[in-house]
């Protein structure tokens, strides 16, 4: 690819989605979100099209074209359709998507339902889209290809006769090989991936997973090159695999927290807090979140250090997500439960322990609550970057926030000196992280957040971007430090004893 070729990016979902409005036409909700900021002015520049589920029925498809054309117009690059059927969403999106990748990806091997319906119904929608981007792309463009519901796409294209160069970016963690290998369809699933010429990863271990799985499983793999993007070579293929931290638009989050009516409404947060630091949790309900072990955390925080009874409060959001399927809605219980639990033991007049709120924000009042917040809590059991992480420091303008982040999320391959780290499962490490962040020096704090703000502002989206296909066009990339896998480590001395010769 040069840098002028056309840009055809294909993910699950358009940018624009289309839902029925009551008196029977069409209404059009923009999507928003750093990867949309970030792909939008490529694909301007190089002709581009994006490729999608507009939230429609195949059968609607035909109706709606000629609005996604209109619309292409407004947004400057072309957007196209993909339909899904009512069972389609069932068996691709709720089914194979959500519960088979998303729970055996983020190693929660045993919420997976491995019904053979469900990867039929994969395989036929990712040969749809195929069919639909070899129809709208010439042999000369750029394929890019996001997330784990298309992970076929690239074989699907080699089968239907339109090969195309192609890159895949994959947003959630890619397994170890223990437990990539439960997957029914680990052959086939790993051989389409093979298809692609560009795999990337969010982090090095993913990348080392994934590289692990593809020379235990596949034959004759040769590993080749070293730094961002390595290659394999498995038979007459060369495979470009590489790890892209992916962030955030830093300049807008900056700028926008710090407008008039962000400053107002922190002004109003702070006073509606008075004395009191705001411990803030942002989360999609989700069983990879860790919700639950964050409040198990909250509350043997308050229960250990006593003196920050009415000095903190938790404020909680949960973003509803996949509500259709019955872990999701066992996981809200659970975590109402806890939120219960903990109000009723030590709620006070004057002080309310935890604000939980299940819904959402508008954008003012979610950078308002990122800006106003003393600590951000992120207890990710396993995320495959964790956004909120690197959007709360954006809008850390004080520069004296204080970001707790789990070890399992893949920010922390950036973000580990200066976050404090934490096992999730350890409730007692969180307890004691939430302590001292509450009681951290406002010159340790400020060093810290300035260093994690010079790095998601160095390595921002537009930097994702160009890396990405900088590397689909094999060009140099240059050193970074990214690529760190972080592992625990052991206080100094502790194994000292056993290392001792007898
Ligand atoms: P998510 O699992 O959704 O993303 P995350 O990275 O934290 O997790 O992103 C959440 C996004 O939702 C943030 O951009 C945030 O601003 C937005 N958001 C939060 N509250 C909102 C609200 N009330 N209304 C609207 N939007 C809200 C997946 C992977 C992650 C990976 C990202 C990107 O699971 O690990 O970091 O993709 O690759």
């Amino acid at each position: 690819m040069t840098g002028s070729e056309r840009l055809i990016v294909a993910s699950n979902r358009l940018p624009v989605i289309l839902s029925r409005s009551p008196e029977g036409g069409w209404t059009f909700n923009r999507g928003s979100g750093g990867l949309i900021t970030a792909l939008e002015p490529v694909l301007r520049e190089r002709e581009g099209t994006w490729i999608g589920w507009p939230g429609v029925g195949g059968d609607e498809l035909e109706e709606v074209e000629s609005l996604l054309d209109r619309e292409s117009g407004r947004l400057g690059y072309r957007v196209r359709g993909v339909g899904l059927t009512p069972r389609e969403e069932e068996d691709f999106y709720l089914g194979f998507s959500n519960q088979v990748v998303w729970p055996l990806f983020h190693d929660f091997q045993t919420q997976c339902n491995f019904d053979p319906s469900f990867w039929q119904a994969y395989r036929d929608v990712n040969r749809r889209f195929a069919k639909v981007i070899g129809e709208n792309s010439a042999p000369g463009d750029f394929i890019w290809v996001q997330d784990y519901h298309l992970m076929s796409v690239a074989e699907e294209l080699v089968q239907a006769d339109s090969p195309r160069r192609t890159g895949f970016f994959l947003h959630i963690p890619f397994p170890p090989l223990d437990l990539f290998v439960k997957l029914p369809w680990r052959f086939t699933l790993l051989r389409s991936l093979l298809h692609y010429d560009l795999i990337g990863f969010q982090t090095g271990r993913d990348r080392r997973n994934f590289i692990e799985c593809v020379r235990t499983l596949a034959p004759n793999v040769q590993v080749e090159g070293e730094g961002r993007v390595v290659e394999v070579i498995v038979g007459k293929r060369r495979v470009k695999v590489g790890a892209f931290p992916i962030s955030i638009d830093f300049d807008e989050f900056a700028q926008s927290a710090a407008s008039n009516p962000v400053s107002e409404r922190v002004a109003r947060l702070w006073s509606e807090f008075p004395g009191r630091q705001i411990i803030l949790g942002v989360d999609r309900l989700d069983y990879s979140k860790g919700i639950p072990h964050k409040l198990q955390g909250f509350r043997l925080a308050l229960q250990r250090y006593p003196a920050l009874q009415e000095r903190v409060s938790l404020v909680q959001l949960v973003v509803p997500s996949r509500e259709d399927i019955p872990e999701y809605y066992d996981i809200r219980r659970e975590i109402e439960r806890l939120v219960g639990q903990i109000s009723g033991e030590f709620t006070r007049p004057g002080w309310v322990p935890i604000h939980y709120q299940y819904g959402s924000w508008d954008r003012p009042e979610l950078l308002a609550h990122y800006r106003a917040a003393a600590v951000n809590l992120v207890t990710s059991l396993k995320d495959g970057m964790n956004l909120v992480a690197k959007e709360f420091s954006a809008a850390s303008l004080e520069g004296s926030g204080v970001l707790i982040l789990s070890e399992y999320a893949g920010a922390t391959a950036q973000l580990q000196e200066d976050a404090i780290l934490v096992n999730p499962y350890d409730v007692e490490e969180v307890a004691d992280a939430i302590h001292r962040a509450c009681t951290m020096e406002e010159e340790e704090r400020k060093e810290r957040m300035g260093r994690i703000r010079e790095k998601i502002r160095r390595e921002d989206i537009f930097w994702w971007v160009d890396t990405f296909l900088k590397a689909a066009r094999g060009e140099d990339l240059g050193e970074s430090s990214t690529l760190e896998i972080y592992q625990p480590p052991a206080p100094p001395g502790f194994f000292d004893s056993v290392a001792t010769e007898s």
